[in-house]
């Protein structure tokens, strides 16, 4: 494995710390007897929903693991390492690097309720770009808060962005039409559009994100390419509901999961691709500039069951 890769696994680790030590500890709660019968599998069962994977996915990995290991002894360590393969086949998807090149200005629409992380992880994903060459245009979409529109604009100076920003208060559909074409003048290769955050409750708020994409299939009918819809892992289970609406008013096609530095509830990220077929794109991992990764599942399911690389 190269040094980079360690490296990234090694951060994956220490972000997701909380979470592995909650499911260290109720598989240990569960493993006094080190033999994985019946009663020991529904135990388990309890403990992965607990650790937030949610009934579903529980049920599917304790399924597998009856299969496979009915009444015989086995370690912790076993233990671990059969519930990452099962945590990794839930996770794995058409998991990828987004195809940029496809097209240009390739779109990246970002959405989710307040507070996720939407600004935050776009200026993330600008820089990680802009550290590939890529160029990169930000939308302020966002044209609620005066203070999200500045807040695009330092990611924008940190990263060397073009932002196109109008007043606050401005149609939102509007300054995305003027952002696609200023995308497209200056040549850009990626487009990343800011939203309000808004509750999935919200019908007005809703509505706009619908016009915003309507409006983005005027400019380019295979537009947006990809609607992101950012979950902080802090919410556990809230983050289904989440998922489920917004899945229904913008077509979502990705998940990116943040926050998952700050809480012992990572194990929703399982719950959530089992219950949305979604492939989850970035994990956040902290508040800096560098602390976004691509998705990994392998790496992932076992930096949560605390297992090494
Ligand atoms: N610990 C941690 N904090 C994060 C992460 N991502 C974002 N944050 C913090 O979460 C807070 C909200 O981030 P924003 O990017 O402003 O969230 P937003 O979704 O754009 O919020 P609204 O525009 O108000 O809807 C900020 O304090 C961020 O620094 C992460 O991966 N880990
Ligand atoms: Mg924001």
């Amino acid at each position: 494995m190269s040094d980079q890769k360690t490296g990234l696994l090694a951060r994956l680790r220490a972000g997701l710390r909380k979470s592995s030590d909650r499911v260290g500890e109720q598989i240990a709660s569960v493993f006094t007897k080190r033999r994985l019968d019946a009663e020991t599998l529904d135990e388990l069962e309890d403990a992965l929903i607990g650790a937030d994977m949610g009934p579903a996915a529980a049920a599917r990995i304790t399924k597998a693991l009856r299969a496979q290991r009915h009444d015989k002894d086995i370690t912790g360590d076993e233990i671990r390492a059969m519930l990452a393969t099962e945590i990794e086949r839930i996770l794995a998807g058409p998991e990828v690097p987004p195809p940029y090149s496809a097209h240009k200005p390739y779109v990246s629409l970002v959405i989710g309720v307040n507070g996720v992380g939407k600004t935050t992880t776009i200026g993330k994903i600008a820089r990680a770009l802009q550290a590939q060459d890529m160029k990169v245009t930000l939308a302020a979409g966002d044209t609620f808060r005066a203070a999200a529109i500045e807040q695009l604009k330092i990611w924008g100076g940190r990263t060397g962005a073009t932002v196109v920003a109008r007043a606050q208060g401005a149609d939102a559909a509007g300054l995305v039409f003027d952002a696609y074409k200023e995308a497209q003048a200056n040549g850009s290769d990626v487009l990343l559009v800011d939203t309000a955050g808004r509750l999935q409750n919200k019908q007005g708020l809703m509505d706009e994100l619908a016009k915003v994409i309507r409006v983005l299939k005027k400019v380019d009918p295979s537009a947006p390419h990809e609607t992101m819809l950012i979950v902080d892992a802090t919410t556990g289970q809230n983050a289904l509901a989440q998922i489920d609406t917004f899945k229904q008013v913008a077509g979502v096609t990705s998940l990116t999961v943040t926050k998952l530095d700050g809480t012992a509830r990572g194990g929703a990220v399982v719950a959530a691709t089992e219950r949305s077929g979604l492939p989850v794109r970035y994990v956040g991992l902290g508040e800096g500039a560098e602390d976004l990764q691509y998705f990994d599942p392998r790496g992932f399911a076992r930096a949560l069951v605390g297992l090494e690389p």
